[in-house]
């Protein structure tokens, strides 16, 4: 049986949608574990995991019978009755992550805006900072999402440019610079939002000891530290969380993307009792924020990437990727970075846009996606094998060694 040609396609989408995408010339159509196939029923290994989102593979057998389960029973109730899986899923993600309070939301946006609007609640009624006088501070090439508040602080021109004009109160200040953040904090300031490793800018792994300099700041300033996790956290970089690569424990965790292994848009805020404690009836919500099929999702999410291993596979497969793409000898390269499975090759600027390098990939079988012209970012599902990693890292090879100048 043959489906229509990969044009139509995309030809249709290019004149019925938004151009805010400009993706690789695939239409996929089915996925297991590491692969996806193409409508022409090419396999390919994803080395990209919807952004971390599929983490535990596509179509992850038991998430998928957790949602048919629960979606033949109660999909959604709104906040306005309690229903059977929310309290389930609070214990369990409080458990695993040692947080005391969760609030439930859906795209990591959310997540983000919630983690802002909760902070600030926290700085006027605990902290006691003047009102409307809060301060955040941020860091310099932060991805947090897309929303008005969020990119009004991005440093990125073409996420802000011409969507102004945009909300007042954060401070940017450069990633990885624990005497910016010391320089930055006034009596206002009420939160720090960082990311461990930050993943749009190119996979920036921050100096050793930065966050646990961080840590102690915020502790001292009476400063809550918010962690985006949305990316790195569930595993991605070998460890639960990647604030466990140092040790400390943020104030406020951000979870999205892989909390429902890609079936279902499901982000969460974790925090000390202090700053979700704020929160009081009517002043924050959602209508599928919490709801059952959500929760159902989640649960059965969580339960494989702990039960299956997934976590320390990532640890293992990480270093062997990375050490497989430090060892490819290409002029191409320039640099090789990653924690866990959150990797980036660098490439020399002669050596052409990353773009060609990722449709080179796709000739030979692995999809990756380009950021900032010159890197390529690798991030498997965390339950890929050394045979695939293997297998990835010569067909990488093959493609770094072409020469598109
Ligand atoms: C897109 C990047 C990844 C995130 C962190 C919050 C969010 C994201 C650390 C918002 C989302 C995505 C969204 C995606 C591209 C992508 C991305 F390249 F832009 F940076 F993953 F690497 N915090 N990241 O990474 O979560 O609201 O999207 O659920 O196309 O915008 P969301």
């Amino acid at each position: 049986m043959s489906s229509p040609p990969v044009a139509d396609f995309i030809s249709r989408e290019e004149r019925f949608g938004a151009r805010n995408y400009e993706p690789l010339g695939v239409v996929l159509s089915r996925g297991e574990g590491v692969f996806v196939w193409d409508t022409q029923g090419n396999r390919y290994l994803d080395c990209l995991s919807a952004y971390s989102a599929v983490n535990q593979g596509h179509c992850h057998p038991k998430i998928l019978a957790a949602m048919v389960e629960q979606a033949g029973r109660l999909t959604l109730t709104s906040r306005a009755f309690h229903n059977d899986q929310l309290a389930l899923f609070y214990e369990e993600i409080a458990e695993l992550t040692g947080s005391h309070k969760v609030l439930p939301m859906n795209s990591g946006a959310e997540a983000v805006e919630s983690a802002i609007k909760s902070v600030r609640k926290w700085g006027y009624e605990v902290k006691g900072v003047p009102d409307g006088q809060a301060e955040i501070i941020v860091c310099a090439n932060n991805f947090h999402g897309r929303t008005l508040g969020i990119v009004g602080f991005s440093t990125d021109a073409a996420t802000r440019e011409h969507f102004g004009p945009f909300a007042p109160g954060f401070k940017i200040i450069p990633f990885g610079d624990l005497a910016a953040l010391k320089d930055a904090i006034t009596p206002n300031t009420v939160a720090f939002l960082v990311e461990p490793i930050q993943g749009e800018a190119g996979v920036i792994i921050p100096p050793a000891g930065y966050f646990t300099g961080v840590r102690e700041l915020c502790t001292a300033h009476d400063v809550m530290l918010i962690l985006d996790e949305i990316q790195t956290g569930l595993g991605r970089t070998g460890k639960l969380l990647a604030e466990q690569h140092e040790g400390i424990e943020a104030d406020v965790t951000l979870l999205g993307k892989a909390l429902s292994g890609g079936f279902y848009p499901v982000s969460a805020v974790l925090s000390n009792n202090e700053v979700l404690g704020t929160l009081k009836p009517g002043q924050h919500g959602s209508t599928f924020g919490g709801n059952p099929l959500a929760c159902a999702v989640a649960r059965a999410a969580l339960r494989v990437l702990v039960e299956e291993g997934m976590i320390e596979n990532a640890a293992v497969q990480g270093e062997r990727f990375l050490k497989g793409l430090r060892s490819i000898r290409a002029n191409t390269v320039r640099d090789v970075c990653g924690r866990g499975l959150m990797l980036a090759v660098e490439l020399n600027p002669e050596a052409g846009r990353a773009r060609r390098y990722c449709e080179a990939l796709q000739t030979e079988g692995i999809l990756a996606k380009d950021t900032h012209e010159h890197t390529i970012r690798f991030a498997p599902p965390l339950v890929i094998t050394s045979d695939q990693v293997d297998w990835a890292l010569e067909r990488i090879a093959a493609a770094l060694t072409q020469d598109f100048a």
